[in-house]
């Protein structure tokens, strides 16, 4: 089975790369099936960015903004919601949605009661500060830990589908996300699906600057993003989190051929060549 890709809908005005482009609800969901059609096997809807200095959306505000996105989503595409409120990942699931994307990793009990899937990311602080000075005795040991001893109070209390998510950029310095990227395999070694989300981050732009030596902003950090989303899927992950599906999807593919150890076979298939 190849890796899956999860295409990123962000109905906000503030997201860090697309805030601003599907705060109108037609144009969210003409999105989200142009991500289907490309062939993003769920599509996240988020109405609060979560991006660092970012503040808190009034929970109104955000069932306004996701809940007829999901409705009209749910139908054609599986569907997860991005969110840290009870309250609008309830209101999404009777929407359609059948996985709830947590950042905070702590909406377990939602997820058990609402029977549905559940993403359990690492997030260190809150989004408002949680860049400011992060700091760990051992990332590593920390982040599996909590995300381990969150699946297991998920599990027990009835949660049938649980993702991992180390939380790349939450609360991380660019150490922090490398040294996780590279521990990866530890984290899908200990046996729960694992999602990772790498996708136009600022650290992708940090590492790799442009000719002119300056940091790549959000809108050319698409090689990173295939890079560290490649990297992910060939250390076990089973979704990456992307805006750019098409080129996602390409990679997911390759990876679960190469896996498979099918490259011979289709090549066979390619007249030709
Ligand atoms: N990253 C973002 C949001 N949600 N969920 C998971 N599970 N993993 C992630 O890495 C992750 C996430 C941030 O990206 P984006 O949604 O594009 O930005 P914003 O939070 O500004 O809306």
């Amino acid at each position: 089975m190849r890796p899956q890709v999860m295409g990123v809908l962000n109905v906000t005005p503030d997201s860090f790369s697309d805030g601003g482009r599907y705060l109108d609800p037609d144009r969210a969901v003409a999105h989200g099936l142009d991500m289907a059609r490309q062939g993003a096997d769920v599509v996240d809807v988020g109405g609060e960015s979560s991006r660092p200095g970012a503040v808190p959306v009034l929970e109104a505000e955000e069932l306004r903004r996701v809940v007829p996105v999901v409705a009209a989503l749910a139908p054609h595409v599986r569907v997860s919601v991005d969110t840290v409120k009870p309250s609008v990942a309830e209101a999404a699931v009777e929407a359609g949605a059948t996985l709830v994307n947590d950042i905070s990793g702590r909406l377990w009990p939602v997820a058990a009661a609402c029977g549905v899937g559940w993403v359990a990311m690492h997030m260190q602080g809150a989004p408002r500060t949680m860049q400011d000075d992060p700091r760990y005795h051992d990332v590593v040991r920390e982040v599996h830990g909590f995300l381990l001893a969150q699946a297991g109070r998920a599990l027990e209390a009835g949660v049938g589908e649980v993702w991992l998510d180390p939380g790349i950029g939450f609360g991380k310095t660019v150490t922090h996300n490398l040294t996780l990227l590279h521990h990866l395999s530890e984290l899908v070694a200990a046996g729960h699906p694992v999602l990772v989300g790498t996708s136009r981050k600022r650290f992708l732009g940090a590492l790799a600057p442009g000719p002119d030596g300056e940091p790549a902003g959000a809108g050319d950090r698409l090689p990173g993003s295939l890079a560290t989303a490649t990297w992910a899927m060939l250390a076990g992950a089973s979704m990456v989190r992307v805006h750019d599906v098409a080129g996602a999807l390409q990679a997911a593919v390759l990876v679960g051929d190469t896996r498979r150890e099918v490259v011979g076979a289709r090549e066979c298939q390619v007249a030709g060549r």
